[in-house]
């Protein structure tokens, strides 16, 4: 089997900070949770940003700002979020596109999302989709649902994205497919050929999820966006969920991708920097 790539998602947009002292919602903090989970072993970090009053936000400059705190800390691959947080219109989730990270998520459908909607309609997801080719940043295809895997060859099959891609089944979403691992291996089996593919787990599902993904050959999400818990009432740290996968794979006899490895395992080329993007006026 390839070596587990472990993807860290830190923040999210549904967490706020009064629900746990470890959510790393300014740049500085997500440059030292950065460092730490590099240490623990992920390869790629999922990021959303925050106001420093702990509010979503999608400026330009805030992310610019985080993505130069973590590069200074960590090689990892930084991946950004294009799906926000509710409420936020379509062009906002996809300004932040042109500071070119090396990948960006991409939902593909609309998905309830408690008693909000998160919307993702065709015309939204060839809109993001066009701004992610436009400049040149790797999708995660964001699945919710299985019918999102229908719309992810649809979009294929209109031009807007090319398949295989990185595929991320989020499971547990209230609204959303079932966490289960019965799900997952329905899924897996209705991947396009050639993806390559990582599971989300929400709450108590991300641990048995994140092993039946080291089982079977896929890759593992974790973090406090979709999980604030160590164990029942034990609030979590971000690198001591890396860590656990990390200790629970090395056991399974599935070694762990570095940033390197992971950027060769899905295609990408070399490492970018923020310099790189059209905030600090140098298209690449
Ligand atoms: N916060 C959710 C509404 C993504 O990062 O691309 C969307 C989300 C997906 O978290
Ligand atoms: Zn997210």
């Amino acid at each position: 089997m390839d070596p587990l790539i472990i993807t860290c998602a830190p923040v999210g947009a549904e967490i706020t900070p009064d629900q746990t002292p470890h959510l790393p919602y300014t740049p500085q903090l997500l440059g030292e949770t950065a460092r730490k989970i590099r240490e623990a072993g992920a390869s790629i970090i999922h990021v959303h940003c925050r106001t420093d009053a702990g509010e979503n936000t999608h400026n330009i400059a805030r992310f610019h700002e985080a993505y130069s705190a973590i590069r200074d800390a960590s090689d990892l691959i930084v991946q950004f979020s294009t799906g926000g947080a509710i409420g936020m219109t379509p062009d906002e989730r996809a300004a932040i596109l042109e500071l070119r990270p090396e990948m960006a998520t991409l939902t593909c459908g609309t998905v309830n999302f408690g008693d909000d909607v998160f919307e993702n309609s065709f015309p939204i997801m060839r809109g993001i989709a066009a701004k992610l080719r436009e400049f040149n940043v790797r999708p995660e295809l964001e699945i919710f649902d299985k019918g999102h895997l229908t719309n992810a060859r649809r979009l294929a099959a209109g031009g807007s994205l090319g398949l295989p891609q990185h595929v991320d089944f989020v499971l547990g979403v209230p609204g959303g497919l079932d966490a289960t691992v019965q799900n997952l291996c329905d899924l897996v089996d209705a991947l396009p050929a050639g993806c390559t593919w990582s599971v989300a787990g929400v709450g108590r599902q991300q641990l048995p999820l994140a092993m039946a993904a080291i089982a079977m050959g896929g890759h593992v999400r974790v973090g406090l966006e979709d999980n604030l818990y160590y164990s029942k009432g034990r609030l979590a740290t971000n690198e001591e969920l890396v860590a656990r996968v990390v200790r629970i794979a090395t056991e399974a006899g599935r070694p762990v991708a570095t940033p390197e490895q992971a950027r060769a395992l899905l295609g990408l080329g070399a490492m970018r920097h923020p310099s790189q993007g059209l905030q600090s006026g140098s298209a690449n």
